[in-house]
């Protein structure tokens, strides 16, 4: 892929289990032209995704980009967590995996060259000011709330922006309640700002991504085929997480959300669009974060509705192969 043509990404993320899935797949296919990770409050607390962030870097192995400090909560909404479902550490409680040696598997450290750069109020903002805007698509895998505040101080241009691509929302049934998707109900103030903006939005909702379900025996599957440190990294943060699919839906396994994301900016023709507007309930306390997709021709949104779950699946083992080849 020519690199002029393809522009610069930004990966802007709530620090989870499919979080970390999402960031090692578009390392293993675009590293360079990742040029920074943002976090935002969501899965965990802003400092936990920051520590997540880090961590996966360092699975990741080789140069990871800088990472910058996102804000710690909505707009005017309380803060929620989903470590129910992700584990009290949002990685699948993976700091207290001990290894054959008695050693813990998986240490917090700094790692080089990463670095955090802060800003008082979302260093994203700032970022964007410095950047063309033109060539960059920002792929958004948690809350909304550093895109909306970039909107506020017109540090994110519609105008320019090359492509905002975000994973939520829900056409019918929630996750987190039974209207809203986790995402959208984090901060609907910020996705309803988003969705309004008239940048160039993609986005891909609940009902899609849970067509694509990773069984835990294809996790298992690809790590004996592709071994590597990411492999069971990978494997080792989805114990909860497939426990919870295990306990609500009877299957092993999860929903591979963010990566579909990565997938939709990376390879958007593995879906089909239709043209929308989404407006998101923000007052209705019972409904707040719902959102009404109403599909018409000149809606500034493209809302996907389908998905080639074999190309998708095909990115996936390409990714396990990846890192089994530059295993260090
Ligand atoms: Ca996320």
């Amino acid at each position: 892929m020519d690199r002029e043509d393809s522009g610069w990404f930004i990966i802007d993320t709530d620090g989870g289990v499919d979080d970390a899935m999402a960031i090692l797949l578009a390392m293993s296919a675009i590293r360079d032209r990742i040029v920074a990770l943002s976090a935002v409050h969501g899965n965990v607390n802003l400092e936990q995704v920051l520590s997540n962030l880090r961590l996966t870097c360092r699975i990741a192995g080789g140069l990871a980009p800088p990472i910058l400090r996102g804000t710690d909560r909505p707009l005017l909404a309380s803060v929620q967590t989903a470590t129910v479902i992700h584990g009290e550490d949002g990685l699948g409680n993976i700091r207290g995996l001990l290894d054959d040696q008695g050693q813990r598997r998986y240490i917090d450290e700094e790692v080089e060259p990463t670095e955090i750069r802060s800003n008082p109020e979302s260093s994203l903002s700032q970022y964007l000011i410095e950047s063309d805007q033109a060539k960059m698509t920002i792929i958004c895998i948690g809350p909304l709330t550093n895109i909306a505040i970039a909107l506020e101080n017109d540090s994110l241009s519609p105008e320019k922006i090359r492509q905002i691509v975000f994973l939520g929302g829900a056409e019918a049934k929630g996750n987190i309640t039974p209207h809203a998707e986790f995402n959208v109900f984090c901060d609907p103030d910020a996705a309803r700002r988003v969705f309004s903006s008239g940048c160039p939005l993609r986005v891909i909702p609940l009902h899609i991504c849970e067509q694509v379900f990773l069984s835990e025996a294809s996790l298992v599957g690809m790590g004996k085929q592709y071994p590597s440190r990411v492999a069971t990294f990978l494997l080792d943060s989805h114990a909860p997480y497939i426990r919870f699919y295990q306990e609500n839906r009877g299957m092993r396994g999860s929903v591979p959300h963010d990566s579909i994301a990565v997938a939709a900016a990376l390879a958007p023709e593995m879906f089909d669009y239709r043209r929308a507007v989404i407006d998101v309930e923000t007052v209705d306390k019972d409904k707040r974060g719902m959102t009404s997709i109403n599909y018409c021709e000149n809606g500034t949104i493209d809302v996907a509705t389908s998905i080639n779950i074999p190309r998708f699946e095909a990115m996936i083992r390409d990714m396990y192969a990846f890192y089994c080849l530059n295993d260090d």
